[in-house]
């Protein structure tokens, strides 16, 4: 059994302080010298971590060591009998070249790039491979490279000092024919900071927008949280072949260049976003992450959610607070909330693991965040910056847990915590259910909170749910202003005495991530659409109603009725209301969202109904608009340059979903005229896709032709069309396009475009009742695993939904996840997925 248990943590008996390591870089034979000093502190062998390593050399104290002082696994090297304190030295061999798992030290396009975490350092010098081992680093790197890179300060060409220790998931270097932007930053300490923009020669008209969004980010944390940078120098280097977002290395963050690379002619306003969030986050883990760590694997919410939450308030603050909240519920529903209601649900602290690289999920990350916006709740923003404050003076330095986070708040703001742990290991999202009474000049609102059992977890406790809400009168007028509740019992009700039923706006900002249960009228959800003080709460009206609707029609073939569409018309027509918004309260409920909510309502999901369903939606809103429609399009227009900034992209994004109606209308002649006078990507491809829909027999080809020569905007190109294609079409596509000349399945970017093309963006396709969607990708899967592990296992969750569906659907895709598991030689991370899909 390779489970990994929390409570079997143990510190190492002999450490490891500084390390200094030499590179000799070739792509199949890279020579790497490390210097290891070792102190002991508790008794044992040394035990270090070491995979596809070639040993050429080992000695401790200048000692070449005799053959029966150590001895070697696949993945181990033990020491017998070391001293107190002393020096090894190991020479071992590695190849670069041949690494297609993109996780160690690696080659894409020419260069050298590293990946070490969670535990990819293993996989370039033997070493204690955990984070809560942490040392001072020299590197020298030798090469004909031009550039050459690793963490900390430069002293010398190829040679680098990193003064703050650090656990071996941080290290990277990085060397290749690379050019930089680079501007400066002068830090709150007086500090002078160099900032790079590492690129390939050609894209470097491509790097502002990342560049400025670090100094943003700089600046950002310093005043709101008071954290100021550390080193002479920041650098960022774009990779093409990279499996994930970015990496948080210390002073050298590596990035797929997907999430660097922008300008307004091949990027989205949805890249420009990505950019701005993602380099924020990076940049956000040199505190929280790189500063204070965690103590092993399983505290990696400690980092990750804490993060995220960082950068959730940093897109706040840049681009208006609504429209990010119901950007990030979104996207935590569609993605945690599917998780925790499957077979793959975990704690945000998990208790096990087999492979850590499989635990970096929407669970970890988002609701790690919510969590940390419940405390923020709770204990108020003081209390907060407190706790924070604390944290950052206690911590600095160390290898931490959660216990000791919430310590510090508790500290702090001398409230018990204990209840609120639980959060962080009962897994399963609450079901919060509200339920309204009016009696005799008194309103009372009684609460319940479900916690639904999971894999491995049963009758759980109550937990502490902060519900912010106010009350409306009739006419719309708010009569109380925010407050919190804490729910922390099992059941609580509210009473107050008015002398009318108000009309209750609860989960203010979506306050705790619960699924919220409260029937009630037509009338109460469109008087908080049109008068909710909390934005949220007023797109969210909106949100229960669409949804209702799709229900209905799905169920029961009921057709879309004049006031709910007169509702969605006034909302689109309100030239007072922000652009953005109106642009997210005019998106349906996703297909996923809808089998997700079927699904939970003891509904078996059709996702062919779904699909047709959702489409008759939009036509009725598209007819219901149709007067409207070019005058509302005109007043969208953004005259001038380009301009990534949310005020402008709020006008897109709105223009574009008015082009998605209209097409519904007009068989996307509005769309090709669009098409031809779109001057950025974000425009361009909002036509592309109506045109898709539309069924245009060349556009796909044009597009191809005027782009081909871009990767990124390739990849739009593969997952837009799959995504957009008739469902009855959709494998067949994906299939004919793996035979494109341009489709690489070692780029994990291509690779996913075409993948996650099916699997997310057209669900009625892969969901196909012929199986052959099922088939296709536990092919794919199966291939990939051979190369790349970590990737194969994150696009296995395709899977995850699978108990939700007909029993014949269910016996399609129980088949396939059946094949994989029996086939021989699997990855750990693939085969650890596909037994918790199965149990
Ligand atoms: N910490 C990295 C993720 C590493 C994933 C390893 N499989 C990026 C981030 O969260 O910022
Ligand atoms: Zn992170």
């Amino acid at each position: 059994d390779q489970t990994v248990y929390l409570k079997d943590y143990a510190p190492v008996p002999v450490t490891v302080t500084h390390v200094d390591l030499r590179f000799r870089l070739a792509p199949m034979a890279t020579v790497v010298s490390a210097r290891l000093t070792c102190k002991r502190q508790g008794s044992g062998n040394m035990v270090l971590n070491g995979e596809m390593l070639t040993l050429k050399g080992i000695s401790i104290d200048g000692e070449t060591l005799n053959a029966d002082a150590y001895a070697t696994t696949d993945t181990t090297l033990t020491l017998y009998d070391v001293p107190d304190a002393f020096t090894l030295e190991t020479e071992v061999e590695i190849a670069p070249q041949a690494n297609k798992a993109l996780s160690g030290l690696y080659m894409s396009g020419g260069m050298y790039c590293t990946q070490c975490e969670a535990e990819g350092f293993r996989r370039i010098t033997y070493m204690l491979d955990r984070p809560d081992v942490m040392a001072t680093y020299d590197v020298t790197i030798t090469s004909d490279l031009p550039v050459l890179l690793s963490n900390g300060d430069e002293s010398s060409r190829g040679k680098w000092h990193d003064p703050w220790p650090k656990p071996t998931y941080l290290f990277a270097l990085v060397a290749g024919d690379l050019v930089a932007t680079s501007d400066s930053f002068t830090t709150s300490e007086g500090r002078d900071v160099v900032l790079n923009v590492w690129v390939r020669p050609g894209d470097e008209t491509r790097t502002e927008y990342a560049m400025d969004s670090l100094k943003r980010s700089m600046e950002w944390d310093e005043r709101v949280y008071g954290r100021a940078y550390d080193l002479s120098v920041f650098n960022i280097v774009a990779v093409d072949d990279f499996n994930m977002g970015a990496m948080e290395n210390k002073g050298l963050n590596i990035f797929n260049s997907k999430y660097v690379l922008a300008s307004s002619d091949t990027a989205t306003d949805a890249d420009f976003a990505n950019i701005e969030r993602i380099v924020a986050h990076e940049y956000f883990h040199n505190w929280t992450g790189n500063r204070i760590t965690c103590r092993d694997w399983f505290q990696l919410c400690l980092k990750e959610g804490l993060t995220v939450f960082r950068d959730q308030q940093f897109s706040q603050d840049e681009r208006g607070f609504a429209t990010q909240r119901i950007g990030d519920v979104l996207s935590l529903r569609a993605r945690q909330f599917r998780e925790d209601a499957g077979p793959l649900a975990h704690p945000v602290r998990p208790e096990s693991f087999v492979e850590i690289n499989n635990f970096y999920t929407a669970t970890i990350y988002e609701k790690g965040a919510e969590l940390i916006g419940m405390l923020h709740r709770i204990v108020g923003s003081e209390g907060y910056s407190k706790g924070c404050a604390l944290y950052f003076e206690r911590h600095d330095g160390d290898a931490a847990t959660i216990e000791d986070w919430l310590a510090c708040f508790e500290e702090a703001t001398g409230r018990d915590l204990t209840q609120f742990k639980l959060w962080y290991t009962q897994a399963g999202t609450p079901r919060l259910i509200v339920t309204e009474h009016f009696n005799d000049g008194t309103y009372r609102i009684d609460l319940e909170q479900i916690v639904p059992d999971t894999p491995g977890q049963t009758g759980k406790k109550p937990m502490p749910i902060p519900i912010a809400f106010g009350l409306l009168d009739r006419d719309g007028m708010e009569i109380r202003k925010t407050e919190v509740h804490v729910l922390t019992d099992r059941t609580d009700s509210l009473s107050f005495d008015l002398s009318e039923r108000p009309v209750l706006s609860i989960l203010r900002g979506f306050s705790a991530p619960v699924i919220l249960e409260l029937e009630r009228s037509d009338a109460d959800r469109l008087t908080l659409l049109a008068h909710d003080t909390d934005p949220f709460n007023r797109w969210e009206a909106g949100r229960v109603l669409a949804k209702d609707r799709l229900m209905h029609a799905i169920t029961e073939d009921a057709n879309f009725d004049d006031a709910w569409l007169d509702a969605v018309a006034k909302l689109a027509t309100d030239a007072f209301a922000d652009p953005a918004f109106r642009a997210l309260a005019l998106a349906l409920p996703s297909q996923d969202d809808m089998a997700q909510s079927l699904h939970t309502a003891g509904i078996v999901p059709d996702p062919d109904r779904i699909y047709a369903v959702r489409r008759a939606a939009q036509l009725a809103i598209a007819t219901r608009l149709q007067a409207e429609l070019p005058q509302l399009r005109i007043a969208m227009a953004t005259p001038g340059p380009y301009d990534p900034k949310a005020q402008d992209a709020g006008k897109r994004a709105l223009a574009g979903k008015l082009l998605g109606f209209q097409t519904f209308l007009d068989g996307g002649a509005a769309a090709r005229a669009a098409y031809d006078a779109a001057d950025n990507m974000t425009d361009r491809m909002a036509a592309f896709v109506c045109l898709l829909d539309a069924g245009d027999p060349d556009i796909a080809a044009r597009f191809e032709e005027e782009w081909r020569h871009d990767r990124l905007v390739m990849d739009k190109w593969f997952m837009a069309q799959i995504a957009n294609t008739p469902p009855r079409d959709a494998v067949h596509l994906a299939d004919d396009l793996t035979r494109h000349d341009d489709f690489d399945a070692s780029n994990p970017n291509r690779f996913r475009a075409l993948i996650g093309g099916l699997t997310a963006g057209n669900p009625a396709g892969f969901h196909n009742p012929n199986g052959k969607g099922y088939e296709f990708l536990a092919d794919w899967l199966l291939y990939l695993d051979k190369s790349n592990p970590q990737m194969t296992a994150r696009l296995s969750t395709a899977f995850d939904g699978w108990k939700r569906y007909d029993a014949d659907r269910q016996d399609l895709m129980r088949a396939q996840l059946e094949r994989m598991a029996a086939t021989p030689d699997l990855s750990r991370d693939l085969s650890e997925m596909l037994d918790r899909m199965l149990k």
